[in-house]
C-alpha cells in the first residue's frame, strides 16, 4: 500500500502544502548573523542555547526523515475584519487578522487539532509511521522549512510569501520518521523584485530589505504581543500606525502578493459568519471605544483578564500588557 495518499491531506483553513526531505536550513547562517548583530532584542530564545536546536530538524525530532509543510490560511477573515474596519461598528481599535483568523481561537489550538487530524489520517495503517508537529513555538526555522518545500519565497518584510497564497497564512508541519517517496517541489524565487512598498510603509522602519529581516524591537507585534507589562518605549514611528493594540499587518497590507488571491477570486469571510465566529472579541474588543476598553479592564484582575481571554491569543500579554498597548494611543 502507498504510504501516502495527497487526497487524505485535506483541511478547510489548508491553501496549500509542501513536502521536503530538506532537514537543515538554507539560511542558519542568517539567523546567526542576525543574533550576532543584537537584532533579536528581547526575544531571548532567538538567542540562546535553541538558536543552534534551529540547525536541523534532528534536533527537534532525531528520527526526522522528512516534513509535510501546510499553510493555513486566514485572508478570507483578514478581507471580512477590513470590512467590519470600514463599517459603524469600528472605533479604530486594530487586531493583527491572525487573531480573528481561527474563529477567535488562539491558533497555536486551533491549528495544533488540524495538524494532529492530518496526521492520524496519513498514519491509517502505518503504526510505524512517527511523527512530531512544528508549530509556531517549535524551535525550528519554520519560513525557512516552508521554503525549502517549495511553498514560497522570503519577502523583504521577512514574510513567506507565496505567489498564489500571499502571506496572510499560518505554517504549521509534520516531522515525520519517514520519505514518503513523493516528488519535491522546485525552490521558489525572489518575486519582491524592485518593489519596496512594505520597507516604506513600516511607520518604524524595522525592515532591513538587504538581509530581509526585521529589528525586532523596532517592530510593533513585538512591542505590542512580546512585551507583558509597561517596560521599553514604543518603538519610534508607532503613532504613525493606526490603533494597532494587538499584532500589526502594515507590511502584508500594502504587499501587492496579498492583492493578488483577491484577483484569481478570494472572497472575505461571509459578514455573519464571521461576526459570529467571532462574537467575542467583536463584543468585547472591536466595538469599544479606547476609553470604555480601557475602562473595563481597569475594573478586572490580572486573573480575571487572563480567564476570560486565554482561548484567544489576547490571553499572551496578560491585562497589563494589553493595557500598556491601549494606553500607547489613548494615555489614561
Ligand atoms: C520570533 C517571531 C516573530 C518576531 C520576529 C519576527 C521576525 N521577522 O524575525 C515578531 C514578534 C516581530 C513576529 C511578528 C510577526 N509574526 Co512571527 N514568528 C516568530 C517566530 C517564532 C520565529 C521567527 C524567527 O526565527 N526569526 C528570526 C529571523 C532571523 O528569521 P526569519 O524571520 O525566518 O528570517 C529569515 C529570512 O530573513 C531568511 N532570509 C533572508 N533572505 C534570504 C534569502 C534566501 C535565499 C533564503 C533562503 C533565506 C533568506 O533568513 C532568516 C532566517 O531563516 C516564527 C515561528 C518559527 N518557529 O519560525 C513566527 C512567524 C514567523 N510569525 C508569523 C506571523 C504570522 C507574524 C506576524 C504577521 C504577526 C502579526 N500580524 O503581528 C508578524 C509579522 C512581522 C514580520 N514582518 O515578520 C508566521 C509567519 C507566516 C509567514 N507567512 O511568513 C510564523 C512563521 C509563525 C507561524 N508558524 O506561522 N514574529
Ligand atoms: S509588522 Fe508592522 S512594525 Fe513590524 S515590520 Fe511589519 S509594518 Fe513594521
Ligand atoms: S511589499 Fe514588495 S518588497 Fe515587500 S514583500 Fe511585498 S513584494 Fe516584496
Amino acid at each position: 500500500m502507498p504510504l501516502f495518499k495527497p487526497q487524505l491531506l485535506t483541511h478547510h483553513k489548508v491553501v496549500d502544502w509542501g513536502y521536503t526531505e530538506e532537514l537543515e536550513p538554507y539560511s542558519y547562517d542568517n539567523l546567526e548573523a542576525w543574533v550576532e548583530k543584537g537584532e533579536h532584542g528581547s526575544l531571548g530564545y532567538l538567542a540562546d542555547h535553541r538558536m543552534q536546536v534551529r540547525s536541523s530538524l534532528k534536533n527537534v525530532f532525531p528520527e526526522c526523515e522528512s516534513t509535510l509543510v501546510f499553510l493555513f490560511s486566514y485572508h478570507q477573515e483578514k478581507l471580512a475584519l477590513e470590512e467590519f474596519y470600514k463599517g459603524p461598528d469600528s472605533h479604530g481599535i486594530k487586531l493583527a487578522s491572525y487573531v480573528l483568523g481561527f474563529e477567535g481561537k488562539d491558533y497555536h489550538l486551533r491549528v495544533r487539532e488540524s495538524l494532529e487530524e492530518l496526521a492520524t489520517k496519513l498514519s491509517e495503517g502505518h503504526d510505524d509511521l512517527k511523527w512530531r508537529l512544528s508549530l509556531d513555538i517549535q524551535p525550528v526555522l519554520e519560513r525557512d522549512l516552508a521554503h525549502r518545500a517549495g511553498l514560497g519565497w522570503f519577502g523583504k518584510n521577512s514574510m513567506l510569501i507565496s505567489k498564489d497564497k500571499g502571506s496572510f497564512f499560518i505554517i504549521g508541519s509534520l516531522l515525520l520518521n519517514k520519505k514518503l517517496e513523493i516528488p519535491m517541489r522546485p525552490i521558489e524565487t525572489d518575486h519582491c523584485g524592485q518593489c519596496r512598498a512594505c520597507v516604506d510603509a513600516c511607520p518604524t522602519q524595522a525592515i532591513d530589505e538587504d538581509t530581509r529581516t526585521l529589528t525586532a524591537e523596532k517592530c510593533i507585534s513585538t512591542w505590542t504581543i512580546e512585551h507583558f507589562k509597561e517596560g521599553p518605549d514604543a518603538p519610534i514611528g508607532m503613532e504613525k500606525a493606526s490603533g494597532e493594540v494587538f499584532g500589526c499587518d502594515i507590511c502584508q497590507d500594502v504587499c501587492p502578493w496579498n492583492d493578488r488571491p483577491v484577483r484569481l477570486g478570494l472572497e472575505a469571510q461571509d459578514t455573519k459568519i464571521f461576526e459570529k465566529n467571532n462574537s467575542f472579541l467583536i463584543e468585547e474588543i472591536l466595538k469599544k471605544n479606547l476609553t470604555e476598553l480601557s475602562g473595563d479592564l481597569q475594573e478586572v484582575s490580572n486573573r480575571g483578564f487572563v480567564k476570560k481571554f486565554l482561548h484567544t491569543p489576547l490571553g499572551r500579554t496578560g491585562r497589563r500588557g494589553f493595557l500598556k498597548n491601549l494606553y500607547f494611543w489613548k494615555k489614561p
